[in-house]
């Protein structure tokens, strides 16, 4: 009895999980533009991406050279509200910083 009790608590708790569970993760792209100032940028990636200033700074560099740069990889509604969070940030800021998002 006290098995079967087991049992079907443990397929029950199973059930749960698998369907909170998304294994697909997203990266949330920063791309360059000649106007963001590189404070904002790297105030972005510490405030919404939780990165350190060294790793920061890294980051916006990396955008500022080459184009584009991963500020974070993410499920998906992480990466769509962090995306959200870092476009309404820079439109109130006044500078044309994008975020888009890409299958990791
Ligand atoms: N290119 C910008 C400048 O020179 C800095 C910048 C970096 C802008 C990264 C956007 O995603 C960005 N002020």
């Amino acid at each position: 009895m006290a098995d079967r009790q087991e049992h079907i608590d443990g397929a029950v708790k199973e059930g749960v999980e698998t369907k909170k569970q998304d294994p697909t993760l997203f990266k949330v792209v920063l791309l360059n533009d000649d106007y963001t100032t590189m404070d904002f940028v790297i105030h972005v990636l510490e405030t919404v991406f939780q990165k350190s200033p060294a790793e920061a700074y890294r980051i916006m560099m990396h955008v500022h050279q080459n184009g584009r740069g991963i500020a974070g990889v993410y499920p998906w509604e992480v990466a769509e509200t962090k995306a959200d969070t870092v476009r309404s940030g820079a439109a109130d800021a006044g500078f044309p910083l994008r975020a888009t998002i890409e299958e990791a």
